[in-house]
């Protein structure tokens, strides 16, 4: 069995930008620095239940949702991993209601950073793979800070984005436009290293992602698609096998590998759906087609939407690209 290539994550970086002729290093310098914050994340997410990290700081995010201290940790950590380097010239964070301005005594750079730092962080006292996910744009404002404007991209022009799913190990997948690549973090020496090169995945998957306790308040066309999967068919593959974590990252790592689709639609409880799309959805729309799969509204390719709000949310339906658009004919009324 040959063995495989021994790759750092520097090392692959470094690779891949030599595609970019015109690149200056900055941008392989920012994913360096989001390797680094994701080993310190990784070692304080793996004693989460030895220390007393766990449990509410009694504080409350935008969202309106408790706020655990390691959701703080974990994004104390980002913010700390990159204020400094020169690099980004605003960054957005889920939990934080503002943009992120870069301290007045350091320089500002090219990029911007959009990050999740711990989702699914509901999941960390049962001891569930939950994930950092991170979204990077370009500036395009005149000035030399960021602004709002930065931020507000839609996802086509993300450059870069990725996940950090702490699970039974902690694994780094990103995509800067040249395929979807995994790595995965060895504790032993502080690497991450090529474990999942170019992921590509199932043009259609046997596994459905929902959450069922939903049913009674999705709209009529939904319930027909989730009865439809269920009904048995060899040609299709059907029935599915119902999978669902209630952590996004961990979801969507298992489909990706396996094919699937993911589905978190508008209903009465979210009507315009719970999951954001500058910190969850973008992101994971750029890797899925970037590894041959589609994200969608439902309606609209996800990559299309213009956002107007830090905190806009959207439905959601990701995974393989047959799945996708069979959802999508049932979602649009044409079946
Ligand atoms: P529900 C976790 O809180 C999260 O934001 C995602 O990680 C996950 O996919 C979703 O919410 C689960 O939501 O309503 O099914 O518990």
């Amino acid at each position: 069995m040959p063995t495989k290539r021994l790759v750092t994550i520097e090392r692959h970086i470094i690779e891949q930008q030599k595609s970019f002729p015109q690149a200056t290093g900055e941008f392989s310098a920012l994913l360096y620095d989001i390797a680094f914050a994701a080993k310190v994340i990784s070692r304080e997410v793996r004693r989460a239940g030895l220390g007393d990290i766990l449990g509410y700081t009694g504080s409350e995010n935008v969202q309106g949702e408790q706020v655990r201290k390691l959701d703080e940790f974990a994004d104390d950590v980002i913010y700390r991993a990159m204020d400094h380097t020169g690099r980004l010239c605003v960054l957005a964070c889920e939990e934080r209601e503002d943009i992120i301005p870069i301290p007045e005594e350091f320089k500002c750079g090219h990029y911007v950073l959009l990050y999740d730092p711990l989702d699914g962080s509901s999941n960390i006292d049962a001891n569930v793979s939950i994930g950092t996910i991170f979204s990077i744009q370009r500036k395009i404002s005149a000035g030399e800070r960021g602004t709002l404007d930065d931020c507000l991209q839609p996802g086509h022009k993300q450059i870069g984005a990725g996940y950090v799913i702490y699970g039974s190990s902690t694994l780094l997948v990103y995509t800067a436009g040249l395929g979807v690549h995994g790595f995965t973090l060895d504790p032993t020496v502080g690497e991450f290293l090529l474990s999942h090169e170019n992921i590509q995945i199932p043009k259609r998957g046997a596994i459905y992602s929902v959450n069922e306790g939903n049913t009674q308040n999705w709209d009529e066309s939904m319930r027909r698609y989730i009865e439809y999967i269920k009904m048995p068919d060899k040609a299709t593959g059907r029935p599915y096998s119902s999978r669902y974590i209630g952590s996004l990252v961990a979801d969507f790592h298992r489909n990706l590998l396996y094919g699937g689709i993911f589905l978190y639609p508008a209903d009465k409880k979210s009507p315009k759906g719970k999951l954001r799309v500058l910190y969850e959805v973008n992101p994971l729309a750029f890797l899925v087609e970037q590894a041959g799969g589609a994200a969608s509204t439902g309606h609209q390719r996800i990559l299309d939407i213009q956002p107007t709000d830090l905190h806009q949310r959207t439905p959601l339906i990701i995974g393989s690209l047959e799945n996708v658009k069979e959802a999508e004919t049932f979602l649009q009324g044409k079946r």
